[in-house]
């Protein structure tokens, strides 16, 4: 078997500065040690000129090489906060309002993509397999086969995919889709957003399902399947129960005299509902007076982006919202929302996780969201705090013991709260165990190895058996 070549926008830290890595950083890396391999993509830092942008960086860590490439601060414009996260990620998070269809971007998002493309080219020996990641990078293997190579290439979108009428109202759309079809694989967190991306497809005549999960267009055949992404599950209970003794949660703990803890964590981001799940909170508040002074609802909100316009705005209206409710409502010995605008160190999260009676996770649209999981994960087994997850996270097709919400419903959102306060243990055990047990079944580092099984599989025979995660029914 050959290296595995990850390519993604971003390459982790070093090792020593990699404290507290996510679960799928740490298990891309646990597939690459196992073969050997290459993760390509931006350092984050700015070159001074293009021919400094072909300059690659290399860092080894045992027998794995992390190349890292400068962008131009005319590429880190147009391909990142331009055409990616102002074009791609609200068009694909079926934000239309909020999309930015800029040509300078469209190019230059083509022009990094193409980068990329003649640097790797240059290192891919022949029974390499490539697996790139996410939006970032979509027309990555297009660029690769126009340069002659032939290797197994994956794609995984770690964000949704809209229905055909939301995606068509991109100027570049069927530029973009026709890429897709230089892919062996193409992975999407749930089966809706499989379903999306077909319909896409067929829509613009590119092709056609040939039999289910295998699309052909014109020469090329290629899969398409939903891989539903997990986190290192045993590792973060395990962190939970050990940070919930730390002084830091102990201080927490005191200082809420009692009181129930709901919890929050997203980066600040508008996919997020941060915004709506505080309205929501204000109207348990209102439709609950004898919550008043009993309930804490902590949201821990890092800044992201905060180059795009978009976030900035959406910065100054929470932190408004939070204000507003917080003026309110509070009391002399009582704030009901504690919102904190930067990063906490994910032990600690872990452990506040862990004492807190709600998670409340309510983004208005999510590929997946490993915060809902990781929330399951941090639970005590004998005392477990309940879930309420919007419907349209990707997370909800499969955690089937979390309360749903529709996030754009405020008076059923706030009702879903009172419920999850005062929810017996009995049930609050039964929701929680299956939902546990799933997550330690489906690992990350088992879709990890999932999808690179699958890629690897010859098109003739079946996709996946039974390490693939059911989902559950459609509500
Ligand atoms: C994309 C997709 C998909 C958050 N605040 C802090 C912190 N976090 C960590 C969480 C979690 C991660 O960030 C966020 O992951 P999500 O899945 O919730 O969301 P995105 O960042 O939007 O990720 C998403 C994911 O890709 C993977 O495929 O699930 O749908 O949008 O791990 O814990 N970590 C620390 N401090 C914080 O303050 N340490």
């Amino acid at each position: 078997m050959g290296r595995l070549i990850v390519v993604s926008n971003r390459v982790p830290p070093p090792e020593d500065k990699r404290a507290s890595a996510g679960g799928l950083a740490v298990a891309l890396q646990a597939a690459l040690r196992e073969r050997g391999g290459l993760w390509l993509g931006w350092s984050g830092e700015t070159a001074a000129s293009e021919a400094d942008s072909e300059r690659v960086k290399t860092r080894v860590e045992g027998n794995i090489t992390f190349s890292l490439v400068d962008l131009t601060q005319r590429d880190i414009e147009e391909y990142y906060s331009g055409f990616a996260n102002r074009a791609l990620w609200p068009l694909l998070h079926y934000r239309l309002d909020l999309a930015d269809f800029d040509r300078r971007d469209t190019s230059g998002y083509f022009r990094v993509n193409a980068l990329f493309a003649r640097i790797l080219a240059a290192e891919v020996k022949p029974d390499d397999e490539i697996w790139v990641q996410d939006y970032h990078l979509i027309p990555l293997a297009a660029e690769l086969r126009a340069r002659g190579i032939t290797n197994k290439i994956g794609f995984f979108l770690h964000i949704p995919w809209p229905p055909p009428d939301v995606f068509s109202a991109m100027p570049w759309h069927r530029r973009l889709l026709e890429t897709f079809t230089a892919y062996d694989l193409v992975g999407f967190q749930i089966d809706y957003d499989a379903e999306n991306f077909i319909n896409c497809m067929v829509r613009e005549g590119i092709g056609r399902e040939t039999s289910r999960g295998t699309f052909r267009a014109g020469e090329r055949e290629f899969r398409i399947a939903a891989f539903p992404i997990g986190i290192e599950t045993d590792e973060f209970a395990k962190m939970a129960v050990e940070a919930r003794e730390t002084s830091l949660v102990h201080r927490m703990e005191e200082s809420l005299e009692n009181r129930k803890l709901i919890i929050g964590v997203d980066r600040l981001d508008y996919s997020k509902g941060i915004d709506q799940r505080m309205l929501a909170y204000e109207r348990y508040l209102d439709n609950n007076p004898s919550s008043m002074g009993k309930v804490v609802y902590l949201q821990i909100t890092p800044k992201s982006r905060s180059e795009v316009p978009e976030y900035a705005d959406m910065q100054r209206e929470i932190a408004e919202t939070a204000g507003r409710i917080n003026g309110a409502f509070s009391d002399l010995d009582w704030t009901p929302i504690r919102y904190i605008n930067r990063t906490i160190r994910r032990t600690t999260l872990a452990g506040l996780y862990r004492m807190s009676d709600v998670g409340l996770v309510t983004p208005l649209r999510d590929g997946m969201n490993l915060v809902a999981k990781e929330y399951v994960a941090a639970q005590d087994p004998e005392n477990p705090g309940v879930l309420v997850l919007s419907r349209f996270a990707g997370a909800a097709r499969e955690l089937d013991g979390a309360v749903l919400v529709n996030p754009y419903d405020l008076e059923s959102t706030a009702g879903a709260i009172a419920g999850a306060i005062s929810m017996p243990l009995d049930e609050r055990i039964s929701r929680w165990r299956g939902m546990f047990d799933r997550l330690r079944q489906y690992h990350v580092n088992n879709w990890c190895d999932t999808f690179l099984e699958t890629l690897e599989k010859p098109l003739n025979v079946p996709a996946f058996g039974s390490q693939q995660p059911p989902l559950r029914k459609a509500s």
